[in-house]
């Protein structure tokens, strides 16, 4: 009975799929900028996907605004193509699409709420915009797939996302992306995805920024995420993953020269085989955190400073990543990890190397109130002003626990300081190895712990797509680590017992 009625309902559908999509491609001419907008309009009248197909190698200059947009009742500025509706794929084939400088301000593209659209093999360069999202606004709740495309030189004055703003609730996809140069005010200077899910790989990010300058004295000051901003994932249990990018001299004011992270409820990050270099953090007050990434987690609260005091079940792990010449002028040069959750933050098989701190605290990590297990890192030439040259532990509830994991040469307070706080607890779970070339102090950490120069070559390309630092022939790390990470940062499986540190050496 039941396979009776459901047979003429499948021919029902059979039937009106079959006759009623109107799935359309547009091939547009170089330089046809008309016929672009003519071809989204057309495209936008109804949910159907349909395909816009660029002149190769293309360039389409915006020599006007289209007109200007409201998100409800927000003005959201000015626009430099219509609002994509629906469902539509954009192929670049390698073309360009610029708005002319001495136009006036409007962004590259803006989608209305459920869009999905896809763009591949396409420049986006010189939006400009008062609002958010300079290159592309993407609505709420919708999908964004984003695959070869460039980003130059996009500007967003209002508070979101240089290049790209993600709206709440989307599903975001960005594969092989570049951002270079872009600039927004307040979170995220190239990419702001605000209650999204994000899946980043392949991309770089360079020399964006937030341009916030204002005194700030409130819990969230602006400027933070000089490259990517991620303000929680799509829903309770959102998922964000970014993997191996490179994010390399971004700056924010305030928080995450690199990336600003904040985690809600059950969301889960990775961070994976991605680099950071020469990010910076310029504001110097005390507020100033995290050169490389800022992340924190926690509950919402009534209260102005109580996101991180109401625990949730965020989960975060940074595998296979370096950190190298990350610079804050106040705390935290490579990482600043502040957390309310009930799970530890994972940092596996990362290398640190010259972080810095200046006038502050926390070269290379600065432990706010995290559970923090690191496990088979290296830690080399970080610097800081004060205490912690490697990790700095800064609240009674702050707790590192290290295992087969390298301090070499770190520098801080009295000269020698890999591990310092006021206050927190460190844990040395085994394995690790201590090292200062003219000082054998304590260097913050227990006495009995064991002290050798680990022999380390200067961070380089060793295979896999992170830079790291090789160990040299006889070093004492070798085949000491116990309870390892089964491969090391490159990839390369451990050999014999495993070794202490981000690097397993493999005789040749
Ligand atoms: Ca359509
Ligand atoms: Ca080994």
């Amino acid at each position: 009975m039941t396979q009776t009625r459901r047979f003429p309902i499948f021919v029902f559908l059979f039937f009106f799929w079959g006759t009623d999509v109107q799935s359309k491609t547009f091939t547009i001419g170089n330089g046809d900028v008309k016929a672009l907008i003519e071809a989204i309009v057309e495209a936008s009248k109804n949910d159907d996907e349909d395909i816009i197909v660029l002149a190769k190698n293309g360039l389409y200059e915006l020599k006007s605004s289209y007109g200007s947009v409201k998100d409800g009742a927000n003005d959201k500025g000015g626009i430099g193509l219509p609002t994509i509706k629906g469902s539509l794929v954009i192929r670049g084939n390698g073309a360009t699409i610029s708005r002319l400088t001495s136009a006036g301000k409007f962004r590259i593209f803006y989608t209305a709420t459920n869009a999905k659209i896809t763009i591949e093999n396409l420049t986006i360069q010189n939006g400009s915009s008062d609002t958010e999202g300079a290159g592309i606004y993407q609505g709420y709740d919708g999908q964004i797939t984003l695959n070869s495309v460039k980003f130059f030189n996009n500007t967003a004055r209002g508070m979101h996302g240089g290049a790209v703003f993600f709206k709440s609730k989307n599903i975001a996809k960005v594969d092989k992306c570049e951002f270079k140069n872009n600039q927004a005010r307040d979170y995220g200077g190239a990419v702001s995805c605000l209650l999204s899910d994000l899946t980043m790989t392949n991309c770089i990010f360079e020399n964006n920024k937030t341009t916030a300058t204002a005194t700030s004295t409130k819990h969230y000051p602006e400027g933070q995420g000089g490259g990517l901003q991620i303000d929680g994932g799509r829903g309770d249990n959102g998922k964000l993953i970014i993997r191996n990018c490179k994010f390399t001299n971004n700056r924010a004011r305030v928080g995450g020269g690199g990336i600003g992270i904040f985690l809600y409820n059950n969301n889960s990050l990775v961070v994976d085989q991605c680099e950071l270099n020469q990010n910076q953090i310029t504001e110097t007050k005390d507020s100033a955190l995290g050169g490389g990434i800022s992340y924190g987690s926690g509950g919402r609260s009534n209260k102005a400073d109580g996101y991180l005091t109401n625990k949730n079940t965020a989960k975060a792990v940074f595998s296979n990543c370096t950190w190298y010449a990350n610079v804050s002028s106040r705390q935290s040069g490579g990482i600043f990890v502040g957390r309310a959750s009930t799970n530890a933050v994972q940092i596996n098989n990362c290398t640190f190397a010259n972080n810095e701190s200046k006038n502050g605290v926390g070269g290379a990590i600065e432990n706010m109130n995290g559970n923090l297990e690191i496990k088979n890192c290296t830690f080399a030439n970080n610097i800081s002003t004060g205490t912690g040259a490697a990790i700095r532990n800064n609240s009674s509830s702050a707790k590192v626990s290290v295992s087969n994991t390298i301090f070499s040469n770190n520098k801080g307070a009295n000269n020698i300081n890999h591990y310092g706080g006021p206050s927190g607890t460190f844990v040395d779970k085994g394995n690790n190895l201590y090292f200062h070339a003219t000082n054998t102090g304590t260097g913050g950490l227990p006495s009995n712990v064991k002290r050798a120069d680990p022999l380390l070559e200067n961070l380089a390309n060793n295979g896999g797509s992170t830079k790291t630092m090789a160990l040299k022939a006889g070093s004492p790390a070798i085949d000491a680590g116990n309870n390892c990470t089964t491969t090391d940062q490159r990839g390369q499986a451990r050999v014999g017992k495993c070794d202490i540190g981000a690097f397993e050496f493999v005789k040749k």
